[in-house]
């Protein structure tokens, strides 16, 4: 796939808005496998016409503390949910893996974007990612999701992950992928107290020379309650401002669960960045 975020990106005239579609067991009732993926494929639908551009589909939880998802369960969550969503819409589908192997099957029933929380170091995944021919997001995260939170420690956390990114874009690129079809992330919550995530907020645009592009997640993250005390249920509203400051600083796109909302943030910023 020719694939070219930063023109795309000036084309489209704000962050592309990518929708969460996490089919994890503790995201949809556990009414059994079938009733699992019709309510992901109905949530994904959902979030495509609240003004998804894109739908991240995700098995594997990488949340703080949790654990890990075997490779056949993984297929299981997400392999069903992408064709469902192909059977209504043939809008972009993003794959959220490590694992090679459902990088591939995910690619076959119609992904078109591999988001990788581990920017692909695990064992075959570059290879993988390369040989498939679809853009691919870079995060960065240090440590382990099941520990990463425990003591994150950094020296200049902007200066260090920028470059981290650039070690894994030039990995790509060595293995035949096109810079300009490689977004990178951050990773906020990944390995990163408050005062970390606020300096790579305040920080993104420096990530932007490092591929095409830069995609950021911070909707409802930990980061919201640590600075303004919010349960989980509370935080749609200061994730929205969030994702409105980051497309004013020219983000490529934007991942979150409150699609209606951020997609009238992401309009007003647009409308307030127009020449008369
Ligand atoms: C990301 O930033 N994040 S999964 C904990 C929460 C809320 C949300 C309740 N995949 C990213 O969304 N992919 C995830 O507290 C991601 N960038 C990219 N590229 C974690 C998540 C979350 C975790």
């Amino acid at each position: 796939m020719a694939m070219d975020w930063r023109s795309e990106r000036v084309a489209h005239g704000r962050p592309f808005l990518m929708g969460i579609v996490n089919v994890t067991p503790d995201s949809f009732s556990d009414g059994g496998r079938h009733l699992e993926t019709t309510a992901a494929v109905e949530h994904a639908l959902s979030l495509l016409e609240q003004g998804a551009d894109w739908l991240d589909i995700g098995g594997e939880s990488t949340r703080p503390g949790a654990g890990d998802v075997p490779l056949d369960e993984e297929l299981r969550r997400v392999v069903p949910v992408i064709e469902g969503i192909r059977r209504h819409s043939d809008r972009p589908i993003s794959i959220d893996t490590s694992k090679p192997e459902v990088m591939r099957a995910a690619v076959a029933a119609g992904a078109g974007l591999i988001n990788d929380v581990r920017a692909l170091r695990a064992p075959g995944a570059l290879e993988a990612a390369a040989e498939l021919r679809v853009p691919v997001c870079l995060m960065h995260m240090q440590g382990q999701p099941r520990t990463m939170q425990q003591a994150p420690r950094y020296d200049d956390v902007v200066v260090e992950v920028e470059q981290w990114l650039r070690q894994r874009v030039a990995a790509c690129t060595e293995a035949g992928m096109s810079e300009q079809a490689i977004l990178v992330d951050p990773g906020i919550g990944f390995g990163k107290t408050l005062a970390h995530n606020l300096a790579l907020m305040r920080a993104c645009n420096r990530f932007d020379r490092l591929a095409g592009g830069v995609l950021m997640g911070v909707s409802r993250k930990s980061w919201l309650d640590k600075l303004l005390g919010l349960p989980v249920d509370a935080r749609a509203c200061a994730s929205v401002v969030t994702a409105a400051l980051m497309a004013q600083r020219g983000m490529t796109m934007v991942r979150v669960h409150d699609v209606a909302e951020t997609a009238q943030a992401l309009r007003l910023v647009q409308a307030w960045e127009q020449e008369p």
